[in-house]
């Protein structure tokens, strides 16, 4: 594995090894969070990259929010998995290698791991200490499965540990993730996935749909402020990792769906003037100004279908909930 630091970690509880991975170095991140941030709060307009929301207590929210009522993608998706899950172990095949893109809590591949057998499951997440609880976990509850547990940002590109035998790599990617990036860079990243898969190697992904704009805005805007909260803790991560001179309390959450570019956008807004200093810099907000956080880009069936085919994969089949609200694509990069 080039440049990666590989480690064997096991705890008592855990008789079975995760191998544990690290693309992202404690320094390298540190300083990208900084440069990064510094980099989008002094463009016009003003925007933080969504994958900084995931430090351990972002992790732990957005863990919540699938668990808020109006938040209906994890649910949905979960039962099209539970209900499908014969069906796609049959289509997905046997032998195969897991990966899980962005695999956080690690929840939904616990519904597929029985029907799928896989020889190993690799979870790759930018979250480091999350990532480990819970491929622990995971190692812990299942003592056949080789876990190994790759510290890596999948938005840009990271090699894949070597894993022993010859099985077919197969990436899971849920929770509409891909949502989160442009489609410009959603197409790119299809790319490097499939062109890090050997032919016959698959892709089973979940995808939000485009739907009606109310149901779309409750699910960013939970009653319970779960995603309020989640949105501010980029202000917390500004001043508690960064020293800046900032408080979640100056700052308001604003989510709505942008009809004409199918996305759900994310703002924190500026509820009075300030000015705080970061990296060398003054950054100064005028009471009501935004910073963009987050889009969330929704697709049709058939437009998304049309993105990975340009990445070059092959659909093999498809699934969905009655509502139609959600959709699990399976691709194969073809033979
Ligand atoms: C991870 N991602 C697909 C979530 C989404 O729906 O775009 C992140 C999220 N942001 C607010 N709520 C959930």
């Amino acid at each position: 594995m080039s440049q990666a630091l590989s480690t064997a970690l096991s705890s008592p509880s855990n008789r079975h090894r995760v191998q544990f991975h690290d693309q992202l170095t404690e320094d390298g991140g540190e300083q990208s969070l900084l440069e990064a941030l510094t980099v989008g709060l002094t463009d016009s307009p003003r925007w933080i990259s969504p994958k900084h929301f995931y430090d351990h207590r972002g992790s732990e929210l957005f863990d919540r929010i699938c668990q808020q009522p109006e938040y209906y993608p994890t649910r949905t998706e979960e039962s099209i998995l539970e209900q499908s899950v014969e069906a796609i172990a049959e289509r997905v095949g046997g032998d195969i290698d897991l990966i899980e893109l962005g695999s956080g809590a690690s929840h939904k591949i616990r519904l597929l791991l029985d029907a799928l057998r896989p020889h190993h499951y690799v979870g790759v997440d930018i979250s480091r200490d999350f990532l480990l609880e819970s491929t622990r976990r995971l190692a812990d509850d299942y003592p056949w499965l080789a876990v190994h547990a790759l510290c890596a940002d999948f938005t840009a590109p990271f090699t894949l540990p070597g894993l022993e035998g010859d099985a077919r790599p197969v990436v899971f990617f849920p929770g509409s993730s891909i949502g989160n990036f442009t489609p410009r860079e959603a197409g790119e990243l299809l790319t490097r996935v499939h062109d890090q898969l050997p032919p016959g190697g698959g892709l089973l992904i979940g995808v939000d749909r485009i739907k009606d704009r109310d149901r779309l805005e409750a699910a960013y805007n939970d009653a319970a402020g779960v995603t309020r909260e989640f949105n501010l803790n980029l202000i917390h991560r500004l001043r508690d990792e960064l020293g800046a001179g900032v408080s979640p309390e100056d700052f308001e959450h604003l989510a709505f769906y942008n009809e004409a570019a199918s996305r759900i956008e994310m703002h924190l807004i500026s509820q009075r003037d300030q000015s705080f200093s970061l990296d060398d810099q003054i950054i100064t907000l005028a009471a009501g100004e935004h910073i963009h956080t987050e889009n969330s880009w929704k697709y049709s069936r058939e437009g998304f279908e049309k993105l990975a085919g340009h990445a070059g994969f092959t659909l093999r089949d498809h699934w969905c909930d009655d509502a139609q609200l959600f959709d699990v694509h399976y691709f194969e990069r073809p033979a």
